[in-house]
């Protein structure tokens, strides 16, 4: 997995799956049962133990670990709930609100991720399987505070773009800020390779993408400590801004299933690997059919400097526990053949 975000010469692309650690596993239902998602969250035995689930059930080539990309967000003094996706108290929508807000020593006020990548590892040496960091990315983390939960078309913090930019961008330098330190905190504690997640990005233009979006991925591309541990940008609906993703000189692209990858992979040539992009709906699919997807993706995916399977987008609550084991099985049938015939 390493050496394929690196685009380092391996035998055939490593496979793990966004959200593979969550509600479709009836193991991880049985955990959680009984306590809230921030305790889940909290909770250091429990996130180590469905942080290994997709690894121990499954067979999943990375460990990513159980946490959410608003765990830091609280100790700005937010308050966020989860019903199941996060509701902010009172949403932020003026430059007082900005200014109010502290930006803590990550170490000190969310302790308990920190020790949850350090079991993690320890539990991990052996396996010689990655660990990955995460971080939600400043515009979604944004789009989430202003427009207090999730939504269609995020009318409200458009509406700021145009009628208060300097709270909006108040907001996303305050909030990049915590993010680098908060993933250069999770490389010191043995996260070997980072994932930044921008889901909602994919709503502006490739106008306003270079303009709100592209600099700072940019800046937290430049700040992570990348000799340490590759940086994969995620960014959901992105087709219209592959061409700016490419500027942002990230290890690793992740991708969603509406871009063609067989075209980017050429486009891209040595600059960047690719992750993805199977959309999650489609491991629905008898196995042969999610074969067939996942041995065409590699086809197309293989001029990439380097090629790491997973979904366009994370596992869903319905998604069906037998079209994961078809994907993670499918992309261990490829074989160094297969890529070396396609080149
Ligand atoms: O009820 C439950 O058990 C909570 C459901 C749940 C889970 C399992 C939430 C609430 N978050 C998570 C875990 C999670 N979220 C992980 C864990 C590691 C893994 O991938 O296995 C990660 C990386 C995330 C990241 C995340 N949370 C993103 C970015 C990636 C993406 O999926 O787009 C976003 C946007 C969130 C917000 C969020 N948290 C939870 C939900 C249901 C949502 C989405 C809400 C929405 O769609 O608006």
């Amino acid at each position: 997995m390493l050496r394929a975000c690196r685009g380092e010469a391996v035998d055939r692309p490593p496979v793990w799956l966004m959200r593979q650690a969550g509600r479709y596993l009836p193991e991880y239902r049985r955990v959680r049962e009984g306590a809230t998602f921030w305790e889940m969250c909290r909770d250091v035995d429990r996130a180590v133990e469905v942080s290994l689930q997709p690894l121990h059930l499954l067979g999943t080539e990375a460990v990513i670990f159980f946490s959410d990309i608003f765990t830091p967000i609280p100790n700005l003094g937010i308050e966020v709930d989860f019903a199941p996706g996060p509701r902010v108290a009172t949403p932020i929508r003026s430059l007082a609100q900005v200014e109010a807000l502290r930006v803590p020593d990550c170490r000190e006020s969310v302790p308990f991720v920190f020790e949850i990548l350090r079991a993690l590892r320890r539990e991990l040496a052996q396996d010689q399987v990655p660990l990955l960091g995460f971080a939600g990315a400043p515009f979604t983390l944004a789009a989430y505070l202003v427009e207090g939960s999730g939504s269609k078309n995020f009318g409200t913090l458009k509406q700021m773009m145009y009628r208060a930019p300097e709270v909006l961008r108040a907001l996303q330098e305050l909030l990049t800020a915590l993010t680098v330190d908060y993933l250069n905190a999770q490389i010191e504690a043995g996260a070997q390779a980072v994932q930044l997640f921008d889901t909602w990005a994919g709503i502006l233009s490739p106008a306003e993408y270079r303009e709100w979006v592209l600099p700072v991925h940019r800046e937290i591309a430049s700040k992570v400590n990348r000799k340490e541990a590759p940086f994969i940008l995620y960014v959901n609906n992105g087709a219209h801004v592959v061409d700016e993703m490419l500027d942002v000189n990230a290890d690793v692209l992740s991708l969603d299933w509406r871009i063609d990858i067989g075209a980017l992979a050429r486009r891209a040539g040595t600059r960047v690997s690719l992750q993805g992009n199977l959309d999650p709906c489609a491991l629905a699919a008898p196995r042969e059919k999610i074969f067939e997807m996942v041995h065409q993706i590699a086809r197309d995916a293989a001029p990439a400097r380097g090629h790491i399977l997973n979904l366009g987008h994370g596992c869903l609550p319905d998604t069906p526990v037998e079209g994961v084991r078809a994907f993670l099985e499918a992309a261990k049938s490829l074989g160094s053949a297969t890529q070396r015939n396609v080149r």
